[in-house]
């Protein structure tokens, strides 16, 4: 196995033997040559969309591959076998949908490729995998692009579970795949980056207003963070759609729903504040699963990543079910439903029935749900607050959390930043800061938590209004700084998504991705001003400067 595609990613350099995040050396590989067949499954797709033959299974097929191979989203090398066979299948299907003659030389290769060819190619890093690329290059780029679209496919699909869809992002995803297997210069490989920068901005729009439309516009709202007396169910992940339809069915059955991780931002929202099982969030970011899932007591239900497999002495595991891309072998998986009809939870549900309720691990609330109409409602006084001095600058800080020492880096720079300073965040990295009691000024709350990693597209919108408001040509010139934490691709996505969006300057951290070559990453401080981080004192004094 050879990956790199994570920040925690082995001493910096790349996982051999083992990822650091435990996926063992069977599922990397796996992994590798379902992106491998993403790739070939695109080029028939993009040759029969030109004919406007193309299949919506295969836009799905590769959207719902992708998601699986994100960091963190799926460990069980069963469900990679089947989706492999899938692969295959879909391929004979597509052939019959493809003209007899004059078929581009790659696609009737691949449509002749046995499942014993593609062992043997990954075997000799043909093609297959992240060393098949020999240049450092132009293998950081077509890296960087893969997991651009990686993050773009998990944001995609979320809308597509919604019911929001756009053609022109699967057919994206679709030529970025392909582009990765032509012999493209690094000229064009960049302009393909910068594209899905560019879409990626289409894709965060498409799932703000899934979102919006569905559950309406998340609200200023304090989230419980203690607990209830009954037996309960944690839903981790991102996916609002299966939270929902948990929420439907649990709906008087005596059983209490609480969130972890990344799906707190699902209280902002008005739709979910009807259902009063929902009780609160529990716990703290993804890597803190060992001990919040021991003390929860009851059934953990993952939507998407971030999963990490439990310690040998753990005694949940049997208590943990899967859905949707994700997996991991000893937990029960959640079947999509073959009709159209909503996922079945009644055995988790039943199984949370016997569950003792939750320990409590502290007390109190935090607060969130200041996505982009919330920001907006508040712009006056947002406004008032910056040409008075109140507030002297914001700081994005979105992003992820991560298991690091060194991301003790992002609490001590909130707590350190100057008390006229107000904190911007997104997704899991403000688990970092968001229970310190850090004020407010005139009633702004000094962390304003616009919601999930994808909402970091909220965090532009307001910047860009912000802009508007003061009239400024250029949104670098507005007292916003970023320092953004990253760890897995769907952190990607959103660092393509503000460059292309103008962004400079932005800070990222604990460490550079090691997917980015020597010459990759001149290139983005040359033309993005993109830097690492230093030390809390030094950079605070030079971001505030
Ligand atoms: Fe975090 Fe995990 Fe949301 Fe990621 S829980 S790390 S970038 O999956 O997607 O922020
Ligand atoms: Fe290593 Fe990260 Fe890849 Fe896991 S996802 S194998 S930790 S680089």
């Amino acid at each position: 196995m050879f990956c790199y595609q994570c920040q925690e990613t082995a001493q910096g350099c790349g996982c051999t033997t083992k990822g650091v995040c435990g996926k063992t050396d069977e599922v990397a590989n796996l992994q590798d040559k379902l992106v491998y067949l993403t790739k070939g499954l695109s080029k028939i797709n993009l040759a029969l969309r030109q004919a406007a033959k193309q299949s919506k299974e295969v836009n799905h097929f590769i959207v719902d591959s992708l998601f699986m191979t994100i960091t963190n989203a799926n460990f069980d090398p069963q469900r990679f076998e089947v989706q492999i066979q899938k692969a295959f299948s879909l391929r004979e299907k597509l052939k019959a949908e493809l003209p007899k003659e004059n078929l581009p030389q790659d696609i009737v290769a691949f449509l002749s490729l046995t499942e014993q060819r593609l062992q043997q190619m990954q075997e000799s890093n043909q093609q297959v995998g992240v060393l098949s690329s020999e240049n450092e290059d132009m293998r950081s780029l077509k890296e960087l692009l893969t997991y651009g679209v990686k993050g773009m496919a998990a944001y995609a699909q979320h809308s597509a579970n919604l019911g929001y869809e756009d053609d022109e992002i699967y057919s994206f995803i679709q030529q970025a795949l392909a582009s990765t297997t032509e012999a493209l210069s690094v000229d064009e490989l960049i302009t393909m980056v910068l594209k899905c920068g560019e879409m990626a901005v289409k894709t965060m729009a498409l799932l703000d207003k899934a979102n919006t439309s569905k559950f309406g516009n998340p609200e200023s709202t304090k989230v419980n963070i203690g607990v209830g007396k009954r037996p309960a169910i944690l839903v981790s992940g991102h996916d609002f759609n299966d939270l929902q339809d948990l929420l439907e069915q649990t709906q008087d059955s005596g059983i209490e729903v609480y969130t972890h991780c990344e799906m707190l931002p699902a209280h902002y929202y008005p739709a979910f504040k009807q259902y009063k099982h929902l009780i609160g969030n529990y716990g703290s970011s993804w890597w803190h699963q060992n001990e919040d899932f021991e003390s929860f007591n009851g059934v953990i239900l993952f939507t998407t990543n971030c999963i990490i497999p439990p310690k040998s002495s753990s005694t949940y595991a049997d208590r943990v079910y899967t859905t949707g891309s994700t997996g991991f072998t000893g937990f029960k998986h959640i079947e999509q439903s073959s009709n159209g009809k909503s996922k079945d939870f009644s055995a988790l549900i039943a199984h949370a029935k016997t569950c003792k309720p939750p320990a409590e691990i502290e007390q109190g609330e935090i607060i969130g749900g200041f996505a982009h109409h919330q920001v907006f409602a508040l712009a006056d006084k947002v406004v008032e607050a910056v040409k008075s001095g109140a507030v002297r600058k914001f700081f994005v800080m979105a992003g992820c959390d991560g298991r690091l020492k060194s991301r003790s880096y992002y609490s001590e720079f909130a707590e350190l930043l100057p008390k006229d300073t107000v904190i911007l965040t997104a997704g899991c990295a403000k688990y970092r800061y968001n229970k310190l009691s850090l004020g407010d000024i005139s009633g702004i709350p000094r962390v304003l938590d616009a919601g999930q990693c994808n909402d970091s597209y909220s965090l532009a919108l307001i910047a860009l209004k912000l802009k508007e408001v003061f009239g400024l040509e250029d949104i670098n010139s507005l007292p916003i700084a970023y320092n953004i934490a990253w760890y897995e691709q769907k952190a990607v996505i959103v660092l393509l998504a503000l460059l292309s969006l103008g962004v400079k300057n932005i800070h990222l951290g604990p460490t550079l991705p090691s997917f980015l070559s020597p010459n990759v990453a001149a290139v983005l401080v040359k033309n993005f001003g993109i830097a690492g981080i230093g030390s809390v004192d030094e950079d605070i004094k030079s971001f505030m400067a």
